[in-house]
């Protein structure tokens, strides 16, 4: 039967005879255009385009190209090939950094060095192929290729082996091998001998990937089950600069505000106001540091978006502003399925406004979630945007400053909306197949661009569960509901880099985990790993135990309250790693794949875990049940934070890891700007800057960054920022000139040098300084932090 039917479609859908493979089929033409060109071939158009000289962009169609549309890409193509050459078997497309040979029988895509060294090519046997509407690149597969990114996938750092779809799905409890999950980033980096690049495969429709996963290692390949073969090849030197590409395409992410760094406590769900304003005064009486206070879905009318329960809130306005006296931000969770009910405002609102998602001939698509019946808004629709945008007044007008997107895949029970249903997409028209994988984004771009407008000038938080590839410019992700296991801590680790590998920096994992209850020792370490995660938000299930801090015993209260401590005096050292991602898109947590790629041990299930947190520390996670784990220190050397002992790079060596003092190290050379610790953000620390320099051999230096951490005022020029570098060939220590017109939070500064040696004095500025010793490493002076540059020679 379905071959009878497939043998009737046949000429008409472009099956081969005795083939349900279409493939691209041999050159035929070639048409220059004004970044690239435009080739025919048998069975397809393939389109060439210059975005910039290590940024190439692949648009394959069958029969003709269509109209264009992306979510996630902000930039046009820029200039054009240096040189088009038409040879007889290929053509060769040339820019500064790399080759880009098309070649004519099959039609094949080949990237290259401009000395000709191979980084990535179609494979020999398919290229481009199509099976109904799926359409599929085939790549060689190299020996010893690596791959890492694609966004959240479960799995280990080095992708290779493995196969994953994308389509944004709601899995509470998700095991360490599920896929998907809540969020699609069709962005990967291939690594093989010496070289690196990049491919972000643009197409929302429902995509795979595989990395050589039951192919006899012969191929990778990525598929997306509808529309065009789209996708970008990033060819800079090294992985920084492809991730600099990469968000350079598709988006970076503004500054958060400040106290969005700092501690975080949730749960399903803190009500009524009483239990609110307790939880804020137990935090203050207990001296643990913390900025958040989070509202689960509990706080609305029956679940109602934009309502309060007015019996658990009578005066949010008052509610509010009490916590905020005490140094909290609150956040409050929406969801997308607005409850069908007259008289509710936004339902009502939002029928007149013709805001909800439809079937084919106008009838509201229906599906149920936590409010009951909900019809959904499309927020492919920018009327529908901006309506969402406003319906925030009910929670920015008493005070509300960070929005929580929850179950935007989208989720209704059941998890399976009708492809069927409609999307304005932009004015393009598409229906859920293309939809789906977007509506989280352009969720949290609708709720990030009408707080903003709302909050008149203070950034807003926002926080997202489902997301594509360019979310970084909306919103900060967390990686939905864990659980309380060992396995899930380490998963939390390699998550949150590899989302940070593919341009999304502002990620974290529910700390404790969100489902099930952690050991004491687990608790105690997951809240130390916490703190060198760019987002540290504690988050618990409505069924679960309690987890805030003090909720395991006095001891693990002291040590929770002490690495908090911790984080706080870290903020100066990790605003600044947060600045830098805006300007390069490098991430805050920062695999070792990143920076030292061709070091096979970094990919050793033992190892895969450990990474950079900004530039300088290295954290190794360890499990909570162990005393002692084994750390590999990638090249360089390293001194371990707690002590100032040193490790050599590129050994392996078993180090001990008490709940108290997880294993994290400071590059040789490294500078780490602290302060004192403060009970939350909008408290001043001490005016001294403690600027840390640990002993090396090689030049370092280090951009640190302040503003008024509220405003977007730093986008005209109100920062301070200064280039802090250590020379040891010239025996200096510079802090550079401020630059900015910010004044900066500290007047003076405590400079610790760390293994220094015996030296007990230095010119600061040419004068004569005494140090004084405060370990057995470490001497430290203190001097005023003036504007203009400072000079210290040892
Ligand atoms: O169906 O709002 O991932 O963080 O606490 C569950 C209740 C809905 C899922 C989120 C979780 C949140 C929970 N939500």
């Amino acid at each position: 039967m379905i071959t009878l039917i497939l043998t009737v479609l046949a000429p008409f859908i472009g099956f081969c005879d005795n083939d349900f493979t279409v493939f691209l089929g041999s050159y035929k033409s070639m048409k220059p255009l004004d970044h690239g060109i435009l080739i025919t071939a048998e069975n397809a158009k393939l389109e060439v385009l210059h975005f910039s000289p290590t940024v190439i962009r692949i648009r394959i169609n069958k029969p003709e190209l269509q109209t264009e549309f992306s979510y996630a890409v902000i930039q046009q193509p820029v200039g054009n090939f240096k040189e088009i050459k038409d040879k007889q078997d290929s053509l060769v497309l040339l820019t500064d950094s790399l080759q880009v040979v098309i070649i004519k029988s099959p039609l094949q895509v080949k990237f290259s060095t401009p000395a000709g060294t191979l980084i990535s090519r179609d494979y020999q046997d398919f290229s481009i192929s199509w099976q109904g509407t799926e359409v599929t690149c085939y790549k060689k597969l190299f020996p010893n290729e690596k791959f890492i990114g694609l966004g959240e996938k479960t799995g280990p750092l080095n992708r290779r082996g493995n196969a994953y779809v994308n389509w944004n799905m709601d899995i509470p409890a998700y095991s360490y091998r599920q896929d998907p999950l809540y969020v699609t980033i069709p962005f990967y980096i291939g690594i093989h001998d010496n070289v690196a690049y990049g491919i972000f495969l643009d197409n929302s429709f429902r995509t795979k990937f595989n990395f050589g996963a039951s192919t006899d290692d012969e191929f990778s390949s990525f598929s997306a089950a509808n529309g065009e073969m789209n996708y970008y090849f990033f060819g800079a030197k090294n992985i920084p600069g492809i991730i600099r590409d990469y968000t350079w395409l598709t988006g970076r992410m503004k500054l958060p505000p400040y106290w969005s760094l700092g501690y975080q406590q949730c749960r399903w769900s803190y009500y009524p106001e009483s239990e609110v304003l307790n939880l804020a005064n137990t935090f203050r009486e207990k001296k643990i540091p913390c900025d958040v206070i989070y509202l689960d879905i509990h706080y609305m009318d029956h679940y109602k978006i934009f309502t309060w329960n007015k019996d658990r809130f009578p005066d949010p306005k008052s509610m509010i502003s009490k916590i905020n006296a005490m140094g909290f931000h609150l956040v409050t969770i929406i969801d997308p399925g607005i409850k069908i009910e007259k008289g509710y405002l936004n339902y009502d609102d939002g029928i007149r406004n013709d805001c909800f998602v439809k079937y084919p001939g106008g009838k509201l698509y229906t599906g149920s979630v936590w409010p009951g019946r909900c019809h959904f808004p499309d927020f492919t629709n920018p009327k529908v945007r901006e309506w969402w945008g406003k319906s925030f007044t009910a929670l920015t007008g008493p005070g509300v400053e960070g929005f929580w997107n929850d179950m935007n895949e989208p989720s209704a029970w059941g998890q399976s909306i009708p492809d069927i249903v409609i999307f304005d997409f932009d004015g393009h028209h598409s229906t859920l197949a293309e939809a789906h994988n977007v509506y989280g984004l352009n969720m949290s771009r609708a709720t990030f661009e009408g707080t903003k407008q709302l909050l008149n000038g203070k950034r807003p938080f926002v926080l997202t569960r489902a997301a594509y590839a360019g979310i970084q410019r909306y919103s900060a992700v967390w990686t939905g509901d864990n659980q309380a296991t060992e396995e899930d801590l380490m998963m939390a680790v390699r998550l949150v880099n590899s989302l940070g590998v593919s341009g999304v920096s502002f990620t974290g994992s529910d700390m404790g985990g969100f489902i099930g209850t952690p050991t004491n020792e687990l608790f105690a370490r997951w809240m130390s790993v916490g703190v060198f995660t760019p987002f540290l938000r504690n988050h618990a299930e409505i069924n679960s135990r309690r987890k805030e801090p003090w909720s395991f015993g006095d001891d693990i209260e002291e040590i929770s309250r002490q690495w908090i401590n911790q984080r706080y005096r870290l903020l100066p050292y990790l605003y600044s790693a947060f600045y830098e991602s805006t300007q390069t898109g490098m991430p805050i947590a920062r695999t070792l794949a990143i920076n030292y790629p061709e070091d096979k041990k970094i990919y050793e299930n033992e190892f895969q875990n450990e990474y950079l947190f900004g530039g300088e520390i290295l954290v190794a996670p360890a499990a909570g049940n162990i005393s002692n784990c084994n750390v590999y220190f990638p090249d360089g050397e390293w001194y371990r934070m707690s002590n100032d002992q040193l490790y050599k790079g590129k050994t392996e060596t078993v180090v001990a890891c008490p709940l108290d003092d997880l294993p994290v190290f400071v590059r040789s050379g490294g500078i780490l700007t602290l302060q004192s610790v403060i009970q939350n953000t909008s408290e001043k620390p001490s005016p001294t800057l403690e600027i840390n320099v640990y002993y090396g051999k090689s030049q370092n230096s280090f951009t640190f960054y302040e503003d008024d951490g509220i405003t977007y005022n730093y986008e005209t020029g109100q920062y301070c920022r200064r280039l802090i570098s250590f020379d040891p060939e010239r025996r200096t220590i510079t802090i550079g000139k401020a630059e900015g017109s910010f004044l900066s939070k500290f007047t003076a500064f405590r400079l610790v040098l760390h293994d220094f040696g015996d030296i007990m004095g230095l010119k600061v500025n040419g004068q004569d300084q005494t140090l004084k010793l405060k370990a057995s490493k470490q001497r430290f002076f203190e001097a005023s932090l003036v504007n203009d540059a400072i000079e210290i020679k040892y």
